[in-house]
């Protein structure tokens, strides 16, 4: 009966999916930007906003203008890449540390995501970085411009946990050489947790340079993991960009191996097959996967009040699927329970304060890039 029900609630998610249904909540667009990416609100209720070129932006709920942010890093934007997630450290009230994640460049025109950490100075006009060090970087770096990942967490102990995509190269993802197709777990400096899951790991071939990426790594055979959180009883959720189809929901656990490129419920682009999870049981299996795709764009665990029946739900943003798309969780286990159709590709949504939801558009030829407040109709 209770599997019936899944099923029938599951064809029922689907339907209101594509039928045009009234949204629960009203839209208030708030202001516009430049390719945003992530947005953070801040203990005085300003709102951090980070664009792909390199800006950080700051404003009020109201839209009030405050300028950009001073003292970032240099992002090398190009292609998927640029500036990422913006993200407050737990204790920003007492240490100020903001964290940013971005693509930087290497040698011979490779780059790679970084995390970096800097104490931001607000002043009623103006926010200030300083001390900005960079505390962790994907490993190594590569050519071309895609599946950085680089989503920012932190969970109730304070560790800190970066997505790492997969760069659009496949294999690395099953490498322990390298820390690329990962979900990494480091302390809030960027030094490494004595018992993260593979710090007893050691390189087969000696002369491998690894730098010692592999104690960093708490998950891997990840492909683009865009969307990371805690849900409220402080379980991983991680949701990735499949291939052709295979979007994947994946319940986090220490060690574990999300399969790819080895399997995936999609296929590769140009048709070949990549055999599904259900072949193959060493891998950890997605809790939930979708095709045709939603397209992640990140993910959060709703805590609030306002909306009352989706506390403890996930919320993901949904790029191709213009929408967001609500998930209820039990365990390891998730259900979609019901898709809001926004009519532009959602880039970002992010509790705010009271409890409402701010939600950032793509900002691409058939999106605007607009900062979204949404409260429940009365
Ligand atoms: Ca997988
Ligand atoms: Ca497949």
């Amino acid at each position: 009966m209770k599997k019936l029900l899944t099923v029938t609630i599951c064809v029922l998610a689907m339907a209101s999916s594509q039928a045009q249904t009234t949204l629960p909540f009203d839209v208030d667009p708030v202001a516009s930007f430049d390719e945003p990416w992530a947005m953070a609100f801040l203990p005085d209720g300003r709102i951090l906003v980070a664009e792909k070129k390199g800006r950080l932006a700051l404003l009020g709920q109201d839209g009030q203008s405050f300028g950009s942010v001073r003292g970032l890093p240099n992002v090398d934007y190009g292609g998927q890449g640029g500036f990422g997630d913006v993200v407050l450290h737990p204790d920003f009230e007492t240490n100020g540390y903001v964290y940013l994640s971005y693509v930087e460049g290497g040698p011979g025109a490779t780059r790679g995501a970084a995390v970096a950490r800097g104490v931001l100075t607000l002043s009623a006009r103006r926010g200030v970085m300083s001390d900005v060090e960079v505390v962790w970087r994907q490993y190594p770096k590569v050519l071309g411009y895609g599946h950085y990942g680089h989503r920012i967490a932190f969970d109730e102990e304070g560790y800190l946990w970066v997505s790492s995509g997969d760069r659009q190269k496949f294999t690395p993802s099953q490498d322990m050489q390298s820390n690329i197709g990962k979900v990494v777990r480091l302390h809030d400096d960027g030094s490494i947790p004595a018992d993260n899951p593979f710090v007893d790991y050691r390189a087969t071939d000696p002369r491998v340079d690894d730098e010692g990426v592999y104690p960093e790594i708490w998950s891997l055979g990840h492909r683009n993991p865009l969307g990371m959180t805690f849900d409220l009883d402080g379980q991983l959720w991680v949701v990735e960009m499949g291939p052709a189809g295979g979007d994947e929901l994946n319940h986090i656990v220490r060690g574990g191996n999300y399969g790819y490129p080895v399997v995936s419920n999609g296929d590769h682009y140009d048709g070949r097959d990549i055999p599904d999870h259900d072949t193959n049981p060493d891998f950890d299996e997605p809790a939930l996967w979708w095709t045709p795709v939603i397209s992640p764009g990140n993910m959060i665990a709703y805590s609030g009040d306002v909306f009352s029946d989706w506390h403890g739900n996930l919320l993901i943003a949904g790029l191709s699927s213009r929408a967001i798309i609500r998930i209820e969780v039990d365990g390891n286990r998730a259900t979609e329970v019901e898709r809001y159709g926004m009519g532009a590709r959602i880039r970002s949504v992010v509790q705010g304060p009271e409890g409402a939801l701010w939600v950032l558009e793509d900002d691409s030829r058939e999106s605007q890039g607009r900062l979204l407040k949404l409260t429940p109709k009365n």
